[in-house]
């Protein structure tokens, strides 16, 4: 009867934390205590917690709150767990509006000029010049946006050799041609010529299209290497996610030109679409290439509970949402089969509950000393930056930082000035800059 308790307890108080009603608190302890009856009588208590997809519970019964091998899986950190390890930030910071009156701003970059674009969801991209004075008048030519929900413009970057070849690559989402309301992430680079975008070419369309208005991901990342990772989502439409020929819920890699590469990992499959490098992913919309191995990073959006932080490797498959460690809204009920699967993908780090994870920078900088090698992400429910420091594949401190202070954080980069700027996700929202206190 002691350890009934104990489960009802800890189920009373994740579920506190997550703020849902009573009456969906009893029921999903009504589920839980159905799940222990169902339970072998000597089941481990963690197992009773990993049945009922209690995956961070579990890994505090049965292990140390650090990454663990199990079966040869390594399993992922928590951030309830790598939140409460650190207790006071390394460097406190403040926040400082540059730029106020941007809508719901998406984007951040610089040209080598030291200007700066920034997309607003809406379907405008605005110019900020060095010394931080917006331009009244957006840039012209911007392609037809369909903005929707969380449908609209969304990541803008100049090509590393911009100087060169002036080349600036834009999401958003298209509508289709055939005005059937339905639309879809598309990628187009284009150049910027007397306040204008021109020259335009369309180099990926994803398909097919849909009317859902949600996870279109959006992030456009250089690898260096002449290649470019352009995210997507599953638009709402979870089985998509794993439907082979189907873009969606997936991280697409393509030359700088729009050509599918040769060595893609599901080239010359025809039960398989090339320009898919990996797939499984719900809706990843913040993303970076790691300073020191040269791999994509990307964070996603899990749904109620389980943003997850991923290494997005070739021909991966990410397992949403077969599986994962978040539940249904509001039902809190059970989505796929649990946290684990052979042959999926575990995260490296898990948010539950989730903090609505956007923008991702690894900080390289030598403004902040203290902050080398960190990676930075922002919070759009969670309302703060956050900063990982990561030991190789696992991490080992995470702090909230500038909580309720900049409001929904969409977008995370770090300056030519070494400073780290912040994009605020409201009809008011501004353009930060973060520094010591
Ligand atoms: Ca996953």
């Amino acid at each position: 009867m002691r350890s009934m308790d104990t489960v009802t307890t800890s189920r009373t108080t994740f579920l506190t934390s997550r703020t849902l009603t009573g009456s969906t608190a009893r029921s999903m302890a009504g589920e839980l205590l159905s799940t222990a009856k169902a339970c072998r009588p000597r089941a481990p208590l963690a197992a009773l917690f990993k049945a009922t997809g209690l995956a961070s519970m579990a890994l505090a019964l049965a292990a140390p709150a650090t990454a663990q091998s199990t079966g040869g899986t390594r399993l992922p950190t928590f951030s309830k767990e790598t939140v409460a390890a650190t207790p006071a930030p390394l460097v406190a910071v403040q926040a400082t509006a540059l730029v106020r009156g941007l809508k719901n701003a998406w984007s951040l970059t610089w040209l080598p000029s030291g200007e700066m674009l920034v997309t607003e969801r809406g379907g405008t991209l605005r110019r900020i010049s060095a010394d931080f004075k917006l331009d009244p008048k957006p840039i012209e030519g911007v392609p037809t946006v369909k903005a929707a929900v969380q449908a609209g413009l969304f990541d803008v970057v100049p090509h590393p050799q911009y100087a060169s070849n002036g080349w600036l690559y834009l999401a958003y989402a298209e509508p289709s041609p055939t005005d059937d309301g339905e639309y879809g992430t598309t990628l187009i680079r284009a150049r910027l010529k007397d306040g204008r975008l021109v020259d335009q070419e369309k180099l990926f369309a994803m398909g097919p299209k849909s009317r859902r208005g949600f996870h279109l991901g959006g992030r456009i990342v250089f690898d260096g290497k002449g290649f470019l990772y352009l995210t997507l989502g599953d638009r709402g439409e979870m089985q998509r996610a794993q439907a082979p020929r189907d873009h969606a819920g997936s991280v697409i890699r393509l030359h700088d030109d729009g050509r599918v590469p040769a060595d893609n990992p599901f080239v010359g499959r025809s039960d398989q679409l090339p320009e898919v490098f990996s797939r499984g992913n719900r809706n990843i919309q913040g993303a970076a290439i790691h300073p020191g191995t040269g791999e994509l990073w990307a964070h996603e959006h899990g749904p109620q509970g389980g943003d997850e932080l991923n290494i997005i490797r070739a021909g991966r498959n990410y397992g949403w949402p077969t599986i994962t460690y978040g539940v249904n809204y509001v039902t809190g009920t059970k989505i796929g089969e649990g946290t684990a699967r052979e042959g999926l993908e575990q995260p490296l780090h898990v948010w539950t509950p989730s903090i609505g994870v956007s923008g991702m920078a690894f900080y390289t900088a030598n403004a902040i000393p203290q902050w080398k090698g960190s990676l930075l992400l922002g919070g759009l429910s969670g309302q703060s930056l956050v900063r990982l420091v990561m030991d190789g594949e696992r991490v080992v401190r995470e702090e909230r930082l500038l909580f309720g202070e900049v409001g929904r954080v969409r977008d995370v980069r770090v300056g030519p000035d070494g400073w780290v700027y912040l994009l605020s996700d409201a009809p008011d929202g501004a353009l930060w800059r973060v520094q010591p206190r």
